[in-house]
């Protein structure tokens, strides 16, 4: 009895000695958790990561293997207890499978020459395996605080876990390890990243289970990474997609965050350390440490005469003696006997009770950073329960049952919201390390197809010259009397002679059909010193059906429109002077005539092709006996354009149109306008630029994409440049290289949805949607799930972003090469060295695209220096033109009456 009370006693001192001296509450760990929150916090912040003391490197380890990587890879494993060379080879036909040889090479305590040994055991490792000869790529898991730029560059912050080579610090250790590589000169390889090994454990680990997006290592050292946001990345740029995030929690506490938890034992560690001040919290937990703080324990207790009756040893007191992976009582005795002592039962129970104090202590501080992880990936993803898989891996974690057990234990009592399961890595990091370089190879070879794609949308400098040169070459031949059957710019007069000077006056009916809306005006305009336009207008839609149905449907429903507006404004019986805005192409030989050469865009009503417009408007408005119409002039859209803007810019010569179609218009020479006789002044020109390339000036330049949307466009071979350009088009364009990259695997994991197959689904809306806010990444999720593409990655989104930009850039740089050659000519047509002009411009895909209009002017500056070109963005719509153009033509008929 007596003994037991003794005993029991006895016991209960140890325990509270140790207790008072190790032991962490639940609330104590909680607040550990939170304080490594803030200090993860910290470093991610681009402005405290330089004095955070939890790093938290950018490993720029971006994705997870998707199973499609396959090859042989190298791989490199150190900075654990042993150093492995492994040659790793990943199967991706059926049953994706990984097979791996690997050596284990020792690494001399004071290695001088630290890569020249690496060297060396890689020469030994292939020569072993007969493959000294192949350049194979090599993915190198160091183990140590390194910061990255790149993933095969990696600069060593500092040396911890015993190791200590010098000249290392400070240095990428790939060109460190490739000098030394070079310098044996008898083998060759790629090394193409390098990573920790908590992410080569979690890329393990990934390859198996695709929840796994964090990596845990309790070894000879601790640490954890994770799959972070980049936009929490903030000492990197681009906010698209994740990375995976090597934390450094080592180095907890290394700024004091945790005084108030270390003890005098730890700072006895601490001190005796390689590295004094660095890595307490791994000192607090890991391997190498974990011995000692037992030891230390112990010595302190027989010390104070609590156990070995007071006695102790050489071997108790010889640092790193008391090796970690000891727990239970049997292997107690033995223990305390290897350190020459003769334990006595109390001795060996209170020995393994510091032992689970300090390993449990251990951790449970592992869980409180790790449920601060948990966290912080639970927060990123908004969730209410995160579901996810810890990899781990570690001497501690694995050969220390009780470690993982109370781990996991205490991870559930401090997360319980979060569905955690932990798999235990069986093939160590090197699997990981070659994951990474085979994911890397994939995505360099995905991304060198992908681009190999986008390069075929992607114009030169040269090539964008080409362009405007063959454009002017178009130009003069459409305007030359000899040449403009055969030429594809059709360079048409529009017997629109001046600009409004101002002295317009009067109420005036405007038709603007042609773009997306079909708008009826009311334009009053009153001249004198301060001359105004007021306008009222009513937008009408057209409907499909409409537009692709018999000319007498259209232009009656185009009849019944204006009888509506005129209802709606009062003015029925009022037969105002009229302009038609009618955006196609028409052959015109006075300004109230226009013959339509063929239509374009969403048109093709029938019976219309070769008629004059205005005849065909008069017959609806006769068929529909309500009111009379006055037409005056009808015009293009470029051409209302210009002269709604010329009225604000008297310098206004050119109009410009992107929208659903594509055009422009500029005040020509009369003498080089050879269709229309005379030869002073000038006339506008409607260029009909849409129709360049339908000669094949533009073959070189099309894509098989650009083949498919004018085969698949109701007027195939027509409109070339226009397809090329155009918000009709450009939607069309990004859907089918979407098509194109996801059949070849490239995009959405190949799998296609119905819905991407639908033409026109892909509206060009969405490229500016797409292209416009910071936010672009949500947008796009948004879209693709509206296009039932529910299963976008990150880097998909990323890349349906790319092809969007790299589409709507050739566009504009087509458009912009195209008003070169325009203004150019105008500089040449007079002579000028410089030329100062406006150019006035409407149309949705110029005014809602976020990048079009500066790619557009920048290429246009580029390819025409000698213009000094502005931009009037028309706010009014042509309508206002015609309303203008009529007005200037009602005043010269009043004049010539007169
Ligand atoms: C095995 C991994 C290696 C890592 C080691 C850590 O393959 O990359 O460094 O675990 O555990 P240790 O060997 O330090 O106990
Ligand atoms: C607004 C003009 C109209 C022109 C249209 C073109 O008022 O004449 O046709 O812009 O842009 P879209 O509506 O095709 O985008
Ligand atoms: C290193 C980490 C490493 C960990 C586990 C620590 O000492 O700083 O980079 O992940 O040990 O090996
Ligand atoms: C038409 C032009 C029009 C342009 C912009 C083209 O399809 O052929 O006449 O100016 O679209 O609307």
């Amino acid at each position: 009895m007596e003994e037991l009370s003794s005993q029991f006693t006895y016991k209960m001192c140890c325990n509270s000695y140790t207790i008072h001296l190790i032991w962490l509450s639940d609330e104590t760990l909680m607040d550990v958790s939170l304080r490594f929150r803030r200090e993860m916090d910290k470093g991610l912040c681009r402005d405290t990561n330089p004095t955070a003391a939890v790093k938290m490197l950018p490993t720029f380890v971006r994705s997870t293997p998707d199973g499609t990587e396959q090859g042989e890879f190298l791989a490199l494993d150190l900075g654990g207890a042993n150093f492995r060379v492994l040659l790793v080879k990943v199967m991706a036909d059926g049953e994706r499978k990984v097979e791996m040889e690997n050596q284990i090479y020792a690494i001399p305590e004071h290695l001088m020459r630290f890569f020249d040994h690496i060297a060396d055991c890689l020469a030994n490792f292939m020569e072993k395996m007969g493959i000294k000869d192949k350049k194979l790529p090599l993915g190198f898991t160091f183990s140590f605080p390194c910061q990255q730029t790149k993933l095969d560059e990696s600069i060593l912050l500092s040396w911890t876990k015993g190791f200590r080579s010098s000249g290392v610090e400070g240095k990428d250790v790939v060109s460190l390890l490739r000098k030394s590589i070079k310098k044996r000169g008898d083998f060759d390889i790629d090394i193409v990243a390098v990573i920790n090994d908590t992410v080569g454990t979690m890329m393990t680990c990934g390859y198996d289970d695709h929840l796994c997006e964090i990596g845990l290592i309790v070894g000879t050292g601790t640490n954890a990474c994770y799959m972070e946001q980049m936009r929490n990345l903030e000492v990197l740029d681009g906010d698209e997609g994740r990375m995976c995030v090597n934390t450094e929690w080592g180095a907890f506490g290394d700024d004091g965050a945790l005084e108030d938890l270390r003890n005098d034992i730890d700072r006895e560690i601490d001190a005796g350390s390689l590295n004094p001040g660095k890595q307490l919290f791994e000192k607090m937990i890991s391997g190498m440490y974990m011995g000692e703080l037992v030891r230390l324990i112990l010595v302190k207790m027989a010390k104070e005469q609590l156990l070995f009756q007071g006695k102790t040893t050489s071997e108790l007191l010889t640092t790193g003696r008391f090796n970690t992976n000891e727990e239970g009582v049997v292997c107690a005795e033995n223990v305390l006997r290897g350190l020459g002592l003769d334990p006595s039962v109390e001795d060996c129970i209170a020995t393994q009770r510091v032992c689970q104090i300090v390993s449990t202590r251990a951790a449970h501080l592992c869980a409180a950073t790790l449920a601060a992880v948990l966290r912080q990936i639970r927060d990123n993803k908004a969730a209410e329960k995160l579901r996810t898989t810890i990899a781990a891996d570690g001497s501690v974690y694995k050969n220390h049952t009780e470690f993982s057990r109370r781990l996991h234990k205490m991870v559930g009592r401090l997360v319980p919201d979060c569905d955690v399961r932990f798999l235990q890595s069986q093939c160590g990091s090197g699997k990981g390390a070659a994951m990474v370089t085979a994911v890397a190879y994939r995505l360099a070879a995905q991304h060198a197809e992908r681009q190999s794609i986008l390069d075929t949308l992607r114009l030169s400098r040269e090539q964008l010259l080409e362009v405007k040169e063959r454009l002017s070459e178009q130009m003069v031949r459409g305007l030359s009397k000899q040449t403009h059957e055969q030429a594809s710019i059709k360079m048409l007069p529009t017997y629109v002679r001046s600009i409004p000077d101002g002295t317009e006056h009067g109420d005036f009916l405007a038709l603007d059909l042609g773009g997306s809306t079909f708008r009826v005006l009311l334009v009053r305009i009153r001249s004198g010193k301060k001359h105004t336009v007021d306008m009222h207008h009513k937008i009408y839609s057209i409907p499909q059906e409409t537009m692709q149905g018999t000319g007498e449907e259209l232009f009656n429903h185009i009849v019944d429109c204006i009888g509506d507006f005129l209802e709606y404004m009062g003015i029925k019986g009022a037969s105002l002077p009229l302009g038609f805005t009618f955006s196609f192409p028409c052959h015109q030989s006075k300004l109230d005539q226009g013959i339509l050469l063929k239509w374009t865009k969403g048109f093709k009503a029938s019976g219309c092709e070769g008629q004059d417009v205005v005849t065909l408007i008069k017959e609806a408005v006769l068929r529909k006996r309500e009111f009379d119409l006055n037409f005056v002039a009808v015009v293009n859209d470029t051409v209302g354009t210009m002269m709604t803007c010329s009225y604000e810019d008297p310098r206004c010569e050119v109009g410009l149109i992107v929208g659903t179609g594509t055009n422009a218009c500029y005040m020509e020479e009369m003498q080089n306008i050879e269709l229309v006789e005379g030869n002073s002044g000038r006339m506008c020109v409607n260029v009909e630029w849409g129709a360049f390339g339908d000669n094949g000036e533009l073959d070189d330049f099309c894509t098989q994409f650009d083949h498919t949307v004018d085969d698949c466009s109701n007027n195939p071979g027509k409109q070339r440049y226009e397809k090329m350009i155009s918000g009709m088009y450009l939607g069309e364009i990004v859907r089918n290289v979407l098509m194109d990259l996801t059949a070849k695997g490239l995009l959405f994991r190949g799998k296609v949805s119905e819905r991407l197959k639908t033409r026109g689904i892909f509206e060009t809306k969405f490229l500016s949607q797409i292209e416009s806010d910071r936010l672009a990444m949500r947008q796009i999720r948004s879209i693709l799930q509206h296009l039932g593409l529910t299963t976008s990655t990150c880097d998909d989104s990323v890349l349906v972003k790319e092809v969007c930009s790299v589409v709507a850039r050739r566009a504009a740089q087509l458009c912009g090469a195209g008003l070169a050659a325009v203004v150019d000519k105008i500089r040449q047509n007079r002579n000028l060295n410089q030329l100062t002009i406006t150019v006035g411009v409407d149309g949705t895909l110029y005014k809602t695209h976020p990048h079009f209009s500066s790619i557009m002017q920048e290429t246009l500056q580029d390819l025409a220096p000698q213009c000094q070109v502005t931009f009037h963005k028309s706010e009014d719509g042509s309508g206002k033109g015609a309303a203008l153009i009529t007005a200037v033509r009602a005043q010269r008929l009043k004049e010539e009456r007169q």
